[in-house]
């Protein structure tokens, strides 16, 4: 089947620069995606967005060129509830990638038991309100409870002023909980004042609580640096993924979101994102943490001991 991308929609970067920061050994892209190709894995009628094509091939050039091990794919609301496109590039990366899948309450056994056996290990619940258009709780914490004896945990991506309504129905979850990029902070408003504060103090109160400090490019208003700039890029996210990663250095993640869905303004070099990172985490044991240790407890933890 042909797809059209969405009219403004930016494509991702073929050519990254090659990051200056050099990641730790093992290091893990925790947060990405991959989108058809739609001839071969079409897009789901419900969604709200045509992606570009971004194949399991070209996610594992990426990997490659900006010197990651592993990477973490995670199903985006383009492909619904068909995890096809995300499971085919697990099962070809082979040890070399994870996925979390998005299910619905009416998923067999038999589904799940091949999810797990293509890689995946946790589901993802949108509450994005422009890329979903119900997100019911019964039906959610019903999977919560049919993925929790995999050993499974739970993604979420909401924007920050949903969170005090959702709090109380994510710590009724019975699974470790991952949010995506901070919980979409404002970060305009003070990295000290209320709305991130509740998000951290969210976290302070919930050890099964885990944060991405992902997508920098997203949340940022003040953009890339200039062309010959050696501030770093995206400079006003970096207090508020600063304060998640020193306070919370073994429930951190990070991901390029690559291929960058959803950005009509601005696409962000990968090289770039990846020099980002000692902004946010400035030494080697929290780079460590955060690239490596951390992924790898929740992914791979056969492999950890
Ligand atoms: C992200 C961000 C976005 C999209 C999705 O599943 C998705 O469609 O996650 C977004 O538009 O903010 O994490 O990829």
């Amino acid at each position: 089947m042909t797809f059209t991308k969405t009219p403004g929609w930016l494509d991702w970067y073929t050519d990254p620069s090659r990051p200056r920061f050099q990641l730790p050994p093992g290091s893990v892209d925790a947060h990405c995606h991959v989108f058809g190709p739609g001839d071969a894995f079409p897009f789901a009628p419900e969604r709200k967005y045509t992606p570009c094509a971004a194949s399991k091939e070209q996610l594992f050039a990426l990997r490659d060129h900006l010197g990651f091990a592993r990477n973490v794919i995670v199903q985006a609301t383009c492909h619904g509830a068909d995890n096809r496109a995300m499971a085919d590039a697990c099962h070809a990366a082979g040890r070399r990638a994870r996925g979390v899948g998005t299910v619905g309450r009416d998923v067999s056994d038999t589904d799940l038991e091949a999810l797990h056996a293509s890689g995946v290990r946790g589901v993802r619940f949108n509450f994005v309100k422009r890329l979903v258009d119900t997100a019911p709780r019964d039906a959610l914490a019903e999977v919560a409870r049919r993925i929790a004896p995999l050993g499974w945990h739970v993604v979420v991506y909401f924007e920050a002023p949903d969170l005090a309504e959702l709090r109380d129905f994510f710590a009724s979850l019975p699974t470790t909980l991952v949010v995506d990029h901070m919980g979409r902070p404002d970060v305009a408003k003070p990295v000290d004042g209320p709305e991130f504060g509740f998000f951290v103090e969210f976290m302070r109160d919930s050890p099964n609580v885990w944060s991405k400090v992902s997508c920098p490019e997203r949340l940022s208003l003040s953009g890339p640096p200039a062309l010959n700039g050696e501030q770093a890029a995206y400079r006003d996210v970096v207090p508020f993924a600063r304060r998640i990663v020193e306070e919370f250095p073994d429930r951190v993640l990070w991901g390029t979101d690559w291929p960058h869905p959803n950005l009509k303004d601005h696409m962000p070099d990968d090289g770039l994102l990846v020099d980002f990172i000692p902004h946010i985490a400035v030494s080697p044991e929290l780079q460590r943490k955060l690239l490596v240790h951390n992924p790898m407890r929740l992914y791979w933890p056969e492999e950890t001991s």
